[in-house]
């Protein structure tokens, strides 16, 4: 199977993590969704990453979905089919401030063309979703120690690439709270081949 990804995207990050974690046979094709590639066009109208190419020329489109089937690929005794609704309200959290951050990212790519330009930033709702990621980073924070160090589920890889791509687009923002117990926890996680070879760049 083949997985189409940018290196930047949370979303992409959090299907391959997945996918590592589940042990699956892969392969990356590493593209831009925003310059319309024909390898991404050809296969998914919404023209985003992820897109999960299955062996059979299946299409799986959607982070959540293909974390969903990557669970199917693992082993019957994988930590990833673990239902705890502990990890599903933290995984809920995480992705809420995914979806966050990438909605500031869209707003500044449709207002200025630029991911660079901050103009948006000073939407309201772009205030509301800043405040989502701050107040979600302290609410995490006060949850760390349901985080595994040992085995990365759904919960804990989404908050790792939380974490991580707020930090990557809003460098030393001044409203990110300081998350010490996360900061400790993601140092260890990040040992796991799941987050280590995914991170964003
Ligand atoms: N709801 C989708 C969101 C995917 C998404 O927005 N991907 C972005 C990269 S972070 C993308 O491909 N954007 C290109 C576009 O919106 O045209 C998911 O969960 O996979």
């Amino acid at each position: 199977m083949k997985l189409l990804k940018s290196t930047t995207s949370p979303f992409a990050r959090l299907a391959h993590a997945m996918l590592i974690e589940a042990g699956a046979t892969l392969q990356v094709e590493l593209l831009n969704p925003w310059a319309d590639p024909d390898a991404l066009t050809r296969v998914n109208p919404a023209r985003r990453v992820p897109t999960l190419i299955l062996d059979d020329g299946t299409i799986l489109t959607e982070a959540m979905l293909i974390a969903r089937h990557a669970v199917t690929l693992s082993p019957a005794d994988s930590h990833l089919r673990a239902e705890d609704p502990q990890q599903l309200s933290i995984a809920g959290l995480g992705f809420g401030m995914i979806e966050a951050a990438v909605y500031i990212m869209t707003g500044r790519k449709i207002t200025s063309d630029d991911l660079a330009i901050t103009e948006f930033d000073s939407h309201p709702v772009a205030k509301r979703r800043r405040r989502a990621m701050a107040e979600g980073l302290t609410q995490l924070e006060a949850r760390a120690d349901h985080l595994s160090r040992e085995c990365l589920g759904l919960g804990e890889l989404i908050v790792a690439d939380a974490i991580q791509y707020i930090d990557f687009r809003f460098p030393r923002a001044e409203w990110r709270p300081a998350i010490p117990r996360l900061d400790g926890w993601l140092r260890d996680a990040m040992a796991h081949p799941s987050l280590r070879d995914t991170v964003p760049s």
